[in-house]
């Protein structure tokens, strides 16, 4: 029996909450299906960030790569900036592990329902590949006179043609072997971004003349967010840049029901290193502690880990427990209109789990 390594960062806020159920399913999966499921914890985040004036030991990242997969919860504190938090441990993870495709799916799921009139379950189905090592979040830039009224930040954008190459071929492959509406749309603002954005363009170019089966479009992200609303049910795989794959995915979550429910994957398709598996949602200071966050976003980031790393039937098994709680519709959270805690949430998914 393979032994899987997977290093567990909850992180902060309902992050710590909503990993704990999400560990509960995979360890229940991994009984069940007879996988050896290695977990270990670091407590990382923020409060450490308190204690030690950082966010993750300086060895940190090379304690991680000796691992399969990380699993992480919520990144954020309202008492420090998020450009802190976020630079000291997440976007270094990515970047370090070339985790260059984020997966993130948005299905509208049977028995929840869409703020958008008039949508029903599989009315919504499509995958958002963000790019995810360069572009906005390339973290060039620099201040100068800080503090001063003539204060300057700088913010560099970074767009390697063979970065957009890869990511872009994500995309094509995903909408292959989805099989689905054999759709790619691109997001860019290449009208204004006339530099970077244009060498995107390019290789979007480039790659879609490599798959002459796959139907093409190009929208800008101003109607790409309009389309999303309007006519969401059209789109297949899409592939934004960094920034732009995050605010997109964000409504992706909101039009099929809650940010609660939006799974992530951030993949380095050629596996040399740890993939990383996350909710989509952050930390949620709001509802800290409350014990309403909900789990199912954490518990399907769980799936997907469970599928990269192989185990295709334990993933297929959350994934299918997990549908069927939510359309009973008996154990939800209270972002989807239901009463239960995130405990209960992630108990039903287990119970359904063993009943499968
Ligand atoms: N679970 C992921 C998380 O904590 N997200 C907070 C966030 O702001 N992430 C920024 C990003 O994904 O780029």
């Amino acid at each position: 029996m393979i032994e899987h390594k997977i290093a567990v960062i909850r992180g902060d806020g309902v992050g710590v909450e909503v990993v704990e159920q999400g560990i509960k399913v995979l360890r229940a999966a991994s009984k069940r299906f007879g996988i050896a499921l290695q977990f270990q914890e670091f407590p990382w985040g923020s409060d450490y960030y308190f204690a030690q004036g950082r966010m993750m030991p300086e060895d940190g990242l090379d304690t991680l790569a000796g691992f399969d997969a990380i699993y992480l919860g919520a990144v954020g504190h309202p008492d420090l900036q998020d450009h802190v938090t976020l630079n000291g441990l997440l976007l270094p993870i990515r970047r370090r592990f070339d985790q260059y495709a984020c997966e993130r799916p948005s299905v509208l799921y049977p028995g929840v329902t869409s703020p958008l009139r008039d949508k029903k379950a599989g009315d919504i189905d499509m995958v958002v590949i963000r790019e995810n090592t360069e572009g906005e979040y390339a973290n060039v830039g620099g201040f100068q006179y800080l503090d001063f009224p003539e204060e300057i930040g700088l913010q560099t954008s970074v767009f390697t043609r063979h970065g957009c190459r890869r990511v872009i071929t994500y995309a094509f492959e995903l909408a292959r072997k989805r099989g689905k509406k054999l759709n790619v749309t691109s997001v860019t603002k290449s009208n204004a971004q006339g530099y970077g954005m244009v060498v995107w363009d390019r290789a979007f170019e480039d790659v879609a003349s490599l798959y002459p089966d796959i139907h093409t479009q190009s929208l800008l992200v101003d109607a790409a967010c309009m389309d999303f609303v309007r006519r969401p049910e059209e789109f297949d795989v899409v592939v934004a840049s960094n920034l732009f794959g995050d605010i997109l995915t964000d409504i992706g979550a909101v039009i099929t029901g809650s940010m609660g429910l939006a799974p992530s994957g951030n993949i380095d398709p050629e596996r040399r290193f740890p993939s990383m598996f996350e909710p989509v949602h952050g930390s949620a200071p709001d509802i800290v502690g409350k014990g309403i966050a909900n789990p199912v976003a954490a518990i399907l980031s769980g799936a997907m880990m469970l599928r990269h790393l192989g185990e295709q039937s334990a993933s297929e098994a959350i994934h299918d427990a997990t549908l069927d709680v939510l359309s009973k519709g008996h154990t939800l959270t209270p972002d989807l209109g239901g009463m239960s805690s995130t405990n209960q949430v992630g108990d039903e998914v287990v119970k359904t789990l063993n009943d499968i």
